[in-house]
């Protein structure tokens, strides 16, 4: 590989770990249907901002979790029914969303919006440590590994000879 050939590699990979660090915009069209497979399909890191993207009749409440659970709209930590409504995620954990039109939340016009600790896509319990006795514990398998492909190889070709005779 050429030296230039080289520094664009390392550029475009330079780029890309910029594009990881950076925050991302979420868009959410909010209206009357169910959202489970948003939340799961979507884990956010510290710093994105989700916006909900709607008009008249829906309202964007910010629930706690039971509240959230029980699509009780008693006292919301926020609320807001004049759309879009744009919300930065500062911190990791998950905070809850819902609908207070009509019954639009009890038909699955909520979401619950998981935001990662920065570290990994899905959440502060697997963290990047794990991973070291991980490749210390590879070098002892790739040992088992050879010496099972060695020892296949031995009785395939002691086979070999032996149906030579
Ligand atoms: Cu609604």
């Amino acid at each position: 590989m050429s030296p230039l050939a080289k520094a664009l590699v390392a550029l475009v990979a330079l780029a890309s770990v910029a594009e990881l660090a950076a925050a991302k915009n979420y868009t959410i069209q909010w209206t009357l249907k169910s959202y489970g497979d948003w939340s799961a399909a979507n884990i956010l890191r510290v710093g994105d901002v989700v916006e909900f993207s709607y008009g008249r009749p829906h309202t964007v409440d910010e629930l706690s979790k039971a509240d959230y659970e029980a699509c009780s709209f008693a006292n919301p930590i926020s609320t807001d029914n004049s759309g879009p409504t744009a919300f930065t995620f500062d911190k990791a954990g998950t905070r809850y969303f819902a609908c207070a039109a009509g019954t639009h939340c009890s038909q699955g016009q909520k979401v619950a919006i998981t935001v990662g600790d920065g570290t990994t896509g899905g959440g502060a319990q697997s963290p990047a440590p794990p991973a070291a006795p991980k490749g210390n514990a590879a070098a002892p398998m790739g040992g088992a590994a050879e010496f099972a492909v060695k020892l296949v190889l031995g009785l395939g070709v002691g086979g070999v000879v032996l149906a030579a005779f």
